[in-house]
């Protein structure tokens, strides 16, 4: 009797994993919201990211804890804030022997995968399989490592990382899995799949507005950043006017020259000609940082063409195979970037492009078609979210909340403001300094404390916030009050020091 009391129990919770929703996870690197044509103020079109909004849920205030890719991955994959799960800085380690979600899925009976782009040092731990790029990866016939070691692939790294994914979800599709497939693309050098070279060579986007921001009224961390379209941005390694590389340093042996001689060959057909042009024309001032953004923007959103055609692929291949119908797709990126907005690129600021980053998820059966949702939502609440979409309890230690309330469309009651906290400061890349701060729905109030400097801007009047009111006697009042409010949360997440 005993015995047969536990086989049955044991067949219940086979049975129950068995009709646990798969969850593919799919992510990009500096992925801007304006680079989705799902968002508004798009700049591109990306008919199978859309797809998922079709199909599924928009969020439109979707945001993260930190901007930047190690602290992101981070916080998603533990559910903490950078400050509690031990990753503030990409310099640092990941302590992989922490709990994530991946483990507590593992534990009720999903097979779980990591594929792409990891870049938090320390192996991954939670996963049966992962196959990870090494640090940063490279754009062409990248390297990569799993469990046995390093070893190379031939082809574009986005469609390598689509196919592996793909191959091992036929091989493991009899269970329950969940598989996070995190793409290079679009990160800097944004350099294209080869078919994609000469895409948008007839088109001109438009400038966004601030793209000639002269700083008034911020203080001295947007004055003295480094990650300008105008001195930060290179001719060569970022823009590949390689002509003017008279050293073929080690960007050029980085990126440009992984490729085979005969993909070197495609490469140069395309942009021998374009660059002609350019250093034909002697740009100067302006016009040289109008050129700068167009070329910029061109390949990083020839980028993002391969990545919208993953999502597509994976889609489709899921229709072919039947798994459509149980399986949850997430698609999101480690944070948002600049696309010329304040005259930069890159991420790092608690100001909106970066702080933003794109969010849809489709859950068949329960999200409906176009649904969009506008709570302030962030990427620490991702672990929980997906531990719950898997029936599994989350940690009360986890300090994000689950969507899946959200998703299911219940109107739950919804967090007010959410916290920031960027940790690298004017010694690391970009030279942005360190900052935290709060946002509401409405507000938002900066504190870059190594400077002992608060901005506070009124999104609704100034949503490209470029007008700091911090001084304002109008808003002192609800300056106070913000305070307080960022100190309720400092205490709420435990933070200790900046
Ligand atoms: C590299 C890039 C930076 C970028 C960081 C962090 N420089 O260092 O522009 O901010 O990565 O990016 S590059 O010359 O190597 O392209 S992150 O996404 O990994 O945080
Ligand atoms: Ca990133």
């Amino acid at each position: 009797m005993k015995i047969f009391l536990i086989i049955l129990f044991i067949l219940c919770l086979n049975s129950a994993a068995q009709n646990k929703p798969n969850i593919i996870f799919i992510f990009t690197d500096d992925h801007a919201q304006r680079a989705i044509s799902a968002y508004p103020d798009s700049l591109n079109k990306t008919p199978n990211i859309d797809r998922l909004a079709q199909e599924g849920m928009l969020f439109q205030n979707s945001f993260v804890t930190n901007s930047i890719c190690g602290p992101s991955r981070a916080v998603i994959l533990t559910g903490k804030h950078s400050h509690m799960n031990g990753f503030r800085k990409n310099d640092d380690k990941f302590d992989g022997g922490q709990r994530n979600f991946p483990k507590l899925l593992q534990a009720a009976g999903y097979q779980t995968a990591i594929i792409g782009k990891w870049h938090l040092k320390s192996n991954p731990q939670g996963f049966n399989h992962w196959d990870i790029l090494p640090g940063q990866g490279h754009y062409y016939n990248p390297d990569f490592i799993n469990a046995q070691g390093k070893y190379n692939e031939k082809g574009y790294v986005s469609d390598v990382i689509t196919d592996k994914t793909i191959n091992w979800i036929e091989a493991n599709k009899e269970k329950p899995f969940m598989v996070m497939m995190q793409h290079k693309a679009p990160h800097r050098e944004w350099m294209p799949n080869l078919k994609y070279l000469n895409k948008y060579d007839d088109v001109t986007f438009p400038e966004p507005t601030n793209l000639f921001d002269d700083y008034e009224t911020r203080g001295k961390a947007a004055r003295k950043q480094d990650m300008n379209i105008d001195k930060t941005m290179r001719l060569t390694g970022d823009l590949k006017v390689w002509e003017l590389d008279t050293k073929k340093g080690h960007l050029w042996k980085y990126n440009i020259g992984r490729m085979s001689a005969g993909e070197k060959k495609i490469w140069d057909a395309a942009y021998s000609p374009k660059n002609k042009k350019f250093l034909d024309a002697k740009l100067t001032d302006k016009e040289l940082i109008r050129w700068k953004y167009q070329r910029y923007i061109k390949d990083y959103l020839r980028c993002i063409d391969s990545v919208d055609e993953s999502v597509g692929r994976i889609l489709d291949y899921l229709q072919e195979s039947k798994l459509a119908d149980n399986t949850i797709i997430y698609y999101g990126s480690d944070q948002g970037f600049y696309l010329g907005e304040h005259g930069w690129f890159d991420k790092r600021f608690m100001y909106e492009e970066s702080m933003r980053t794109p969010l849809l998820i489709k859950w068949p059966g329960i999200t409906k078609p176009g649904a969009t949702c506008s709570k302030l939502v962030q990427n620490l609440d991702y672990a929980q979210t997906m531990l719950e979409m898997a029936g599994v309890s989350a940690p009360s230690d986890m300090q994000g909340k689950s969507l899946v309330p959200l998703l299911k469309e219940e109107n739950p009651a919804w967090r007010e403001s959410l916290y920031y906290h960027y940790y690298e400061g004017e010694h690391s890349w970009h030279k942005v300094a360190a900052h935290y701060g709060i946002r509401t729905e409405r507000y938002k109030l900066i504190h870059f404390h190594t400077h002992d400097e608060w901005e506070l801007y009124d999104l609704q009047n100034d949503p490209n916030e470029m007008s700091n009111v911090y001084q304002n006697p109008e808003y002192k009042e609800l300056t106070e009050n913000l305070k307080k409010q960022l100190k309720n949360l400092q205490k709420s997440y435990q933070v200790k020091g900046q």
